[in-house]
């Protein structure tokens, strides 16, 4: 704390929520900040009363600062924060500076895809065994938000934009989910996007790992380490005949959970993991995943009119999970599958859903930015020009016993505000559609 306040000028960049939440700890504790942010145009929170500069701003401003705290939206390659280190200041981001300072046993989750529902449902463990616990990080709440209350244990979703400034984060527990396609316009490359994934384990205690995925097993050393996967195993956690295992033994019927697919199993074995390391029993554990809801807009049946199921998966931004939805529901389906997908692809290589979307989808409608990369990869497709006129066309060629299917592959900010904003102008259309 003291090495903190003892930092004469600290600049804050970004004025989102990460951004406000520095701004609000800094300044509780009597530092000074000044804030920054790219837009040339910003409403400021009328409580923010500290210096504000937006737009362009000179050399001087990078380099005669001491610390430069960016919000995760701000890459570290950007020219003015390149000037900053240059000159020798130090760059962190709020993980980092929380880092430093919280004495709260943490438990951490990255990866590409399952973040939020692995988060959410550990802190629904931890909670149901009684323990204090609060989820924060990406999940949406700020973590320096949670310092000075009194948790147990906090539960933090850890993005590769924040793990990029974080360096001294000790995390009791860790886990690295999965590896896919994501964020590659801001990375550069799979392998550096990986390798910024990589950083959770940096301090960890105990690591929780799908099994047989090197990308997903910690690179450097950590204490001891849990492992899960779909194979039928006597080690830690397996599965076999619908039921996760322990040792060996089934401990979780799949068909008393509400979370689906295979995608699950394997989110509900990591969580369970880390909520040993935090002390639950399993059977506790276990009855507490039969109670969970999952989150809206991933994977999620909306609407049942007519007998089609009307699923929505918006926040499948990314190509892995839209293939754990072709996988899921694919398999599994009776009728057509009419899938909707598109939008902002964040340089990912789409051609990975060729095989998935020829083998299981019926009919494809594309949209956004590069929808045109996606309809290319298949033969009977639709582009439209907006999700609503997707809906309609979607339901002109449904029958009851057919699912349609909103899960984008890509992210939503060419045309909708995020996902959802999307999720919510597909509702509304399948709404008008039902009317
Ligand atoms: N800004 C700039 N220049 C830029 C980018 C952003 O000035 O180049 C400014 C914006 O004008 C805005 C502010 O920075 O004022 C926004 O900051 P931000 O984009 O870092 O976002 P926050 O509002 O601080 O929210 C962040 C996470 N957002 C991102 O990483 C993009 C939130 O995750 C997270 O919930 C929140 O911190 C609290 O920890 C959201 C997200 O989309 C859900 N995450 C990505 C994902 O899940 O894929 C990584
Ligand atoms: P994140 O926070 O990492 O974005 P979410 O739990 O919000 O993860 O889920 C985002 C999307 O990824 C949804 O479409 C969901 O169905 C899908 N998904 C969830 N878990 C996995 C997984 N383990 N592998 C692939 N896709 C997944």
């Amino acid at each position: 704390m003291d090495e903190i306040l003892a930092k004469q000028r600290i600049v804050v960049a970004g004025l989102g929520l990460t951004g406000q939440s520095v701004v609000r700890f800094l300044t509780g504790l009597g530092v000074t900040v000044n804030v920054w942010d790219t837009r040339t145009e910003a409403a400021v929170p009328s409580w923010i009363d500290v210096p504000v500069t937006l737009g362009m701003v000179d050399a001087q401003f990078w380099t005669g600062t001491d610390m430069l705290i960016l919000s995760p939206g701000i890459s570290p390659a950007h020219p003015g924060v390149s000037l900053a280190r240059e000159a020798g200041v130090e760059v962190i981001g709020d993980i980092e500076l929380f880092a430093r300072l919280s004495r709260t046993p943490l438990l951490g989750i990255t990866g590409s895809n399952g973040k939020t529902t692995v988060t959410l449902l550990l802190t629904h463990i931890l909670t149901g065994a009684g323990l204090k616990a609060c989820a924060a990080g990406n999940v949406g709440r700020p973590v320096l938000d949670t310092l000075g209350e009194n948790w147990d244990a906090l539960v933090l979703e850890l993005s590769s934009f924040q793990l990029e400034t974080t360096s001294s984060l000790g995390l009791q527990g860790a886990t690295l989910l999965n590896i896919s396609d994501d964020h590659l316009d801001r990375h550069g490359s799979l392998v550096e996007y990986a390798d910024t994934k990589q950083r959770i384990f940096l301090h960890c205690e105990h690591a929780v790992v799908w099994r047989d995925h090197d990308e997903c097993m910690p690179h450097s050393s950590v204490a001891t380490t849990t492992r899960y996967g779909l194979d039928n195993t006597n080690t830690d956690f397996g599965f076999r005949d619908n039921a996760i295992t322990w040792q060996g033994k089934p401990i979780l019927n799949m068909a008393e959970v509400k979370l689906v697919g295979t995608h699950n199993v394997l989110n509900i074995q990591a969580a369970l993991g880390l909520s040993q390391i935090a002390g639950v029993p399993l059977d506790e554990a276990c009855n507490s995943v039969k109670s969970f809801e999952p989150a809206p807009h991933r994977c999620v049946q909306i609407s049942q009119r007519g007998g089609v199921h009307w699923i929505d998966d918006s926040k499948a931004t990314n190509v892995g999970a839209t293939l754990a939805a072709l996988e899921g529901i694919g398999k599994q389906k009776k009728g057509k599958l009419i899938l909707i997908a598109g939008g902002d692809g964040k340089g990912a290589d789409l051609s990975v859903l060729q095989s998935a979307l020829l083998r299981y989808v019926d009919v494809l409608i594309t949209l956004g930015k590069n929808g045109p990369d996606i309809a290319s990869l298949f033969h009977d497709v639709h582009p439209v020009s907006d999700l609503p006129t997707a809906v309609r066309l979607a339901s002109e060629q449904a029958v009851a016993g057919d699912t349609v299917l909103l899960s984008p592959a890509c992210a939503s900010i060419d045309m909708f505000e995020n996902y959802r904003h999307r999720a919510e102008v597909f509702a509304n259309a399948i709404a008008e559609v039902d009317a």
